[in-house]
């Protein structure tokens, strides 16, 4: 066949621009990409739901890719082995109740979930903002791309509405101190000294909706709640991600 370089330019940019369009209204958009955000994402996606997965860098994965200081494995312990297996997700068992994985495979297995349940991927985008009208629900995110951030250019952002966000953006707890910075009822709290029972065994009652609309999952939950940080096991990531889910789920049901 001869290959036409216009075409392929006309696919991608159409292709794009109609996947843009038409989740310009979507029923959870998870900002990060993160463990955390890929587990939400996935599920909410396989019970039928219209997710966007906002991140601002160009590939998912979040802190998962680098393990513990760049050896690429992550510990998962007994109660999120399950998640592991669902997700299909080689591990080996070490001592009593750890389970040691390949961080790639992790996030590899994570993303081709989200995208095997129809997770829309926008890659780039950076959450600047939100809208808060006057009912004081969140109804969406404003967003622009990275590379405007980056470079710093005076440029307006975007609008994309959703019926529920999840702030799954890590340690920076992203949404949750939007809200807070312009006055929302959220007070973020700030992470921490590494503790990982602690952190690990709170960190589901802190997974839940900190403001109308808005989930708080993975890390920025700690994040918000002022608790402990836990290093690299990865079992409250992916046990807070099934929360978010399971939560957002509820809140577009009602
Ligand atoms: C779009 C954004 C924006 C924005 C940030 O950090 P993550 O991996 O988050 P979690 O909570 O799923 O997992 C945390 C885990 O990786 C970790 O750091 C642990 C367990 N630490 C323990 C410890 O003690 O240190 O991913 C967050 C994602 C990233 O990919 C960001 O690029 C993205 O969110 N993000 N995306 N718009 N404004 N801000």
């Amino acid at each position: 066949m001869e290959l036409d370089e216009i075409t392929i330019s006309r696919a991608i940019v159409g292709s794009q621009m109609e996947k843009f369009l038409e989740f310009m209204e979507m029923d959870v958009a998870v900002v990060g990409g993160g463990p955390s955000g890929l587990t939400a994402s996935a599920i909410l996606s396989k019970e039928g739901y219209r997710v966007g997965l906002i991140e601002k860098k160009l590939s998912v994965g979040g802190g998962m890719w680098g393990g513990g200081m760049m050896f690429p494995r992550i510990v998962v312990q007994e109660e999120a082995r399950r998640l592991l297996d669902r997700f299909g997700i080689h591990s080996t068992p070490y001592g009593k109740g750890y389970y040691v994985a390949s961080s790639v495979e992790a996030v590899a297995k994570l993303t081709a979930a989200a995208c095997d349940a129809g997770v829309e991927f926008f890659t780039l985008f950076s959450v600047e903002d939100v809208m808060i009208h006057g009912d004081g629900k969140l109804s969406g995110l404003v967003l622009n791309w990275t590379p405007v951030e980056m470079a710093g250019l005076h440029i307006d952002p975007l609008t994309m509405g959703c019926h529920v966000a999840v702030d799954a953006t890590g340690h920076d707890a992203v949404l949750a101190r939007l809200v807070e910075r312009k006055g929302g009822t959220v007070r973020v709290k700030g992470e921490g000294f590494m503790w990982a029972q602690r952190a690990e065994g709170e960190i589901l009652s802190h997974t839940r909706e900190i403001f109308p609309g808005l989930v708080a999952c993975g890390m920025a939950a700690n994040a918000v709640a002022g608790e402990h940080r836990m290093g690299p096991v990865f079992g409250g990531m992916l046990l807070s991600g099934e929360r978010a889910a399971a939560l957002a789920g509820s809140l577009l049901r009602t």
